[in-house]
C-alpha cells in the first residue's frame, strides 16, 4: 500500500486569510508523484487529535508559511519581522514533539525547516538581510518559481549528498533562517553566506530539513518525479 503523508496545513501569508488553513497544490502533486498518497493535516491544538493524525500517517511534511513569532524561542521581535500567528506555532510545535515520539519520518521544506529546528531548541534570524553580516540574497529573484537562485555546499554523508553529490543549485524563498541549530541537529547544506540551507537529525530515522522549496519544481513539470521527496516517500514505506 502507498505511505500516507500528512501535510500539515499552510499558514495564510496575509491578514485577511488568517482564518483559512491551506496547501499549495504542489507539495501534493510532488508527494504523488513520488508515490505516497498525501492527506492535509489542520493546525488544531488538540493533543489527542493530533496524536490520532500522528498514527494514522507514515510521513509528515512541514510545508513553509509565513514568519514564526520569535517568543517561540525566547526572543522579542525585531523591526523586519514579518507577519505571524503564535497559535498556529505552538500547534506545529505540538505535533512535531508528538511525531518525534513516533519516530516517523518527517520533511520540513522552508518554515517548516524551521519550526523544526525550533523543536529541538534552535534559533533564528528573524530577518537574514539585517542580522547576518555578508548576507547574499536569499527572496526569489529568477522569476521561475522552481528556478535555482543560489548555490549551496553540501556535506558528506548527508542524505543531500546521496542525493546531489557535493554542490547543487537551489530557489530561494525565504528572509528568516536558521541563527543556532537546535540539539541533535547537524547542518548538511550551507549557502557560500554561511546561511544553514539543509540539516538533519542523526538520532533519528529521518529528520530532514530544507530551506528551499523543491516542491515548486512540479510548476514546471506536474507529473516531476523529485529526488528529496522520492527518498522521503520511498523511507515512509
Ligand atoms: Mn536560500
Amino acid at each position: 500500500m502507498k505511505p500516507l503523508i500528512g501535510v500539515f496545513a499552510h499558514a495564510a501569508r496575509t491578514v485577511e486569510t488568517f482564518a483559512a488553513q491551506t496547501c499549495p497544490e504542489t507539495y501534493l502533486f510532488a508527494l504523488e508523484n513520488a508515490g505516497a498518497d498525501p492527506i492535509l493535516l489542520p493546525a488544531y491544538d488538540n493533543d489527542e487529535a493530533l496524536r490520532r493524525y500522528v498514527d494514522l500517517c507514515d510521513g509528515f511534511v512541514l510545508p513553509g508559511g509565513i514568519d514564526i513569532n520569535p517568543l517561540t524561542y525566547g526572543e522579542d521581535p525585531h523591526p523586519m519581522l514579518q507577519g505571524n500567528r503564535l497559535e498556529f506555532d505552538e500547534c506545529e510545535l505540538h505535533l512535531i514533539q508528538i511525531i518525534l515520539e513516533s519516530k516517523k519520518p518527517v520533511l520540513g521544506i522552508c518554515r517548516g525547516a524551521q519550526i523544526l529546528n525550533v523543536a529541538f531548541g534552535g534559533t533564528l534570524y528573524q530577518d537574514i538581510v539585517s542580522q547576518h553580516e555578508g548576507a547574499q540574497q536569499h527572496g526569489q529573484t529568477e522569476i521561475t518559481p522552481g528556478a535555482p537562485c543560489h548555490r549551496i555546499k553540501i556535506e558528506d554523508g548527508s542524505i543531500l549528498a546521496e542525493l546531489y553529490g557535493a554542490e547543487t543549485r537551489v530557489n530561494s524563498f525565504h528572509h528568516q533562517a536558521v541563527k543556532d541549530l537546535g540539539k541533535g541537529l547537524k547542518a548538511t547544506a550551507h549557502a557560500y553566506d554561511g546561511i544553514v540551507e539543509a540539516f538533519e537529525a542523526p538520532d533519528y530515522p529521518f529528520v530532514l530539513g530544507v530551506q528551499w522549496h523543491p516542491e515548486q519544481e512540479t510548476n514546471a513539470d506536474r507529473h516531476a518525479v523529485l529526488p528529496i521527496f522520492k527518498k522521503f516517500v520511498d523511507v515512509c514505506r
